[in-house]
C-alpha cells in the first residue's frame, strides 16, 4: 500500500500528521536558544484552549476535506534530558511535525533539530513512522545525523538582543546562532516545490546542513537552493517567508508569497527563481501585528497555512486579508479558529506535516 508520496505543498491532500499541544513546555535557556516567555511546562489553561482548535482542525481535514490525520504519541516532554554533552530540565513539545519530519516524495526524514530541547521530539512520530514502514513497502525512512549540540556548535558571542545593529550586521552577513560545526537543519526551513527544494540558512539550518540534504537527495535529481531573508532578525523556518499560493499551470505562473518587510535578497530571487514558472509577490499584511501572549513567532503566522488541494487553503479565521487576497485568487479559503495555537510554536502550516498528495513530482525551474 502507497502511503508516503508527498512532493509539493499544494497537491490534493489525503493523509496529514498533525501535532498535539500537550505536555508542550517553553525551553529554558541554552547556548542557541535566549527564551522570550516564562519558560517550563505552557499552562493548562493555554493547553486547553490549543487543543480545542486542533482538534476542531483534525475534524474539518477529516470530515470538510476526506483527510486520514495522525496524532502523535503524547510523550511527556516536561521531562529532563541527559546525554553525553548537555542537560537541560525539560523538553519542548510535539505540537509541529512540520519542523522535524521532512517528507521528500516516498522519504520521511527525521530531521537532525538544532535546539537541545527538540533533541528527542521525532521520538513523539516513532509509532506512526513504523506502521507506515510497515504498510507501505517504498517507504523510505532515515534520520539525519544527530548533532551533538555540545557547547562548540553554537556561537557564544551572537547577540541575543533582536533590537541591536549588531545582530543586524550578523544576520545580513548570514552568521546566526548555530554555527558551521556539524550539520543542523529543522525540517521547516525547507519548500517542496518538486524537483526543487528551497532552504533558508537560519537560527535553525546552516550551511553543512543544506549541503547534509542537498547531497542525500542529489542523486535523485533533486536540487537543493539555499536562500536569505535578511530582514527577518530571528529567521526561524521558511513557511512564513516564501509560501505557495497559487500552483502553476499551462497558462501562468505559480505565486509565492513574501513579506514585503523581510525580501528575499535580490541575488538569491535572480539565482533561483529567473526563468522559473514561479513569481514572487508580496505578502498580504496580517490582519494584526499583534500576536498571542508567549507567542515567540512572528505575525507573519497569517501565511502559515494549509493547502489542501490546488484551489483549496485552511486558513486562521481572522486572517482575512490573507482570505481576501486568496480568493481573488480564485483559491476557496475553510476559516477556522487557530490563534490559540499561535502559542505552540506556529499555526496551522506548522503544526502539520502532509504525508500524502495525489501527484507527481514535477520540474518548475529551468
Ligand atoms: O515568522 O516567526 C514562524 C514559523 C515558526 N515555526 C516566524 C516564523
Amino acid at each position: 500500500m502507497k502511503i508516503v508520496n508527498s512532493h509539493n505543498e499544494w497537491d490534493p491532500l489525503e493523509e496529514i500528521i498533525l501535532g498535539v499541544p500537550d505536555f508542550w513546555c517553553t525551553p529554558q535557556k541554552e547556548p542557541g536558544y535566549l527564551p522570550t516567555s516564562r519558560t517550563g511546562k505552557q499552562s493548562d489553561e493555554y493547553i486547553h484552549k490549543a487543543a480545542l482548535q486542533i482538534d476542531n482542525l483534525e475534524r474539518v481535514l477529516r470530515f470538510q476535506c476526506n483527510v486520514t490525520v495522525r496524532r502523535p504519541d503524547k510523550i511527556d516532554f516536561t521531562q529532563p534530558v541527559r546525554t553525553p554533552f548537555f542537560s537541560i530540565e525539560h523538553q519542548h513539545g510535539a505540537s509541529c511535525p512540520r519542523d522535524t519530519l521532512l517528507v521528500i516524495g516516498n522519504e520521511i526524514i527525521e530531521s537532525t533539530m538544532s535546539s537541545r530541547a527538540r533533541y528527542f521530539e521525532s521520538m513523539a512520530y516513532r509509532t506512526i513512522l513504523n506502521d507506515y514502514f510497515e504498510k507501505d513497502e517504498d517507504m523510505l525512512w532515515t534520520m539525519a545525523p544527530k548533532p551533538t549540540m555540545s557547547e562548540n556548535m553554537y556561537n557564544s558571542d551572537f547577540p541575543f538582543d533582536t533590537n541591536c545593529q549588531e545582530r543586524k550586521d550578523w544576520i545580513q552577513n548570514y552568521k546566526y546562532v548555530i554555527n558551521e560545526a556539524e550539520p543542523c537543519f529543522d525540517a521547516a526551513e525547507v519548500l517542496r516545490l518538486g524537483k526543487d527544494l528551497i532552504v533558508q540558512q537560519s537560527m535553525t539550518a546552516n550551511r553543512k546542513g543544506i549541503d547534509w540534504l542537498r547531497r542525500h537527495v542529489k542523486s535523485r535529481g533533486y536540487r537543493v537552493h539555499e536562500v536569505h531573508f535578511p530582514g527577518d532578525l530571528n529567521p526561524v523556518h521558511i513557511d512564513a517567508s516564501l509560501v505557495p499560493l497559487v500552483p502553476p499551470t499551462n497558462e501562468r505562473k505559480g505565486i509565492l508569497v513574501n513579506p514585503p518587510d523581510r525580501p528575499i535578497t535580490k541575488e538569491d530571487k535572480d539565482r533561483i527563481f529567473t526563468g522559473s514558472s514561479w513569481e514572487i509577490l508580496d505578502a498580504p499584511f496580517p490582519n494584526s501585528m499583534v500576536v498571542p501572549e508567549s507567542c515567540e513567532s512572528s505575525a507573519w503566522l497569517s501565511i502559515n497555512l494549509l493547502m489542501v488541494g490546488p484551489d483549496k487553503a485552511i486558513v486562521e479565521e481572522t486572517e482575512i486579508p490573507t482570505i481576501n487576497f486568496l480568493e481573488s485568487l480564485g483559491i476557496k479559503c475553510i476559516r477556522v479558529p487557530y490563534r490559540d495555537s499561535y502559542r505552540f510554536g506556529g499555526s496551522i502550516h506548522c503544526q502539520t506535516s502532509d504525508v500524502r498528495r495525489i501527484g507527481e513530482c514535477h520540474n518548475y525551474f529551468p
